[in-house]
């Protein structure tokens, strides 16, 4: 692979989810022609590799990539506790999945509904890699998602990005389900890196949403038709049970506090 192909898939989310881009994205730097500006410009909704790939530069690889690793271990660690018997997750989160194993590797009794993630169904991968782990899973279509959450008892999602106001950005729908999840008392847990912290919403800026081709929607629609493609949503903090990350499991407003306070060297621009 080249630096030419990694972007092509990450363009077509053929390389999906926040931390495996951010993945690839530091690990493409090595490669001949790599270009920092062109890795963001492929998917703008996501502060982990923009954060990634500034510490990367500044200091090495190594170092973005071993606190991606390392974060990643005590998430699951904490994301672990919060496993109950049925779990609702949406849309594929490396870091759910890996949660969800470890506590299969744990013994733990639980099954998982997943929703298929229109357009590109990347539900379907968590529910294959579940399965593969040997965790009893049930794909829904999205619509359905109120008919499993009832009978869910916690929501577990990944996420792209955390605003300074607390808020979380992750795949279309997942807005519509933690509403969903509040009213049915079902707890949401975003389980996030906090390095998914948006350092452009501390001046103000608004996260931008990316915009996906309506062809991913509906290929031969009839001209006339406007589709309308946004590949993520805000999740507003009240919303929110807690953020587990690597620096804890804390409400969002507790969350940005500790995330300001840890990683001042972070939030300076150069
Ligand atoms: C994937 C998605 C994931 C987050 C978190 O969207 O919304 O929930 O990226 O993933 P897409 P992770 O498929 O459009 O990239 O926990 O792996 O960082």
């Amino acid at each position: 692979m080249n630096f030419k192909d990694i972007c092509k898939k990450i363009k077509e989310v053929k390389i999906q989810g926040a931390t495996n881009i951010a993945r690839m994205g530091v690990i493409s730097l090595s490669f001949k022609n790599a270009s920092v500006k062109k890795l963001i410009s492929l998917r703008p909704t996501e502060p982990l590799l923009r954060n990634a790939l500034r510490v990367a530069k500044k200091f090495s690889p190594k170092i973005a990539l071993d606190h991606i690793d390392s974060s990643e271990k005590k998430i699951i660690k904490k994301g672990v506790r919060k496993v109950k018997k049925v779990v609702f997750t949406h849309c594929h989160s490396s870091t759910v999945v890996n949660i969800l194993k470890e506590a299969k590797k744990k013994r733990k009794k639980f099954e998982v509904y997943v929703t298929e993630t229109r357009p590109l169904y990347q539900g379907r991968i968590t529910a294959k890699e579940l399965s593969k782990a040997g965790i009893k899973v049930t794909e829904f279509i999205d619509s359905a998602a109120r008919v499993a959450l009832e009978k869910s008892d916690v929501m577990l999602i990944g996420a792209d990005a955390i605003t300074d106001d607390g808020e979380i950005i992750n795949k279309i729908g997942s807005g519509m389900f933690a509403w969903t999840a509040k009213r049915l008392k079902v707890p949401v847990y975003v389980c996030t890196d906090s390095w998914k912290f948006d350092l452009r919403t501390l001046s103000g800026k608004e996260e931008i949403i990316e915009e996906r081709s309506s062809d991913e929607v509906w290929e031969d629609a009839p001209s006339k038709i406007l589709i309308k493609n946004p590949a993520f949503e805000v999740i507003k903090p009240e919303y929110i049970t807690a953020i587990i990350s690597d620096l804890g499991v804390f409400k969002p407003s507790t969350f940005v506090k500790r995330f300001k306070k840890k990683y001042k060297w972070l939030l300076k621009r150069n």
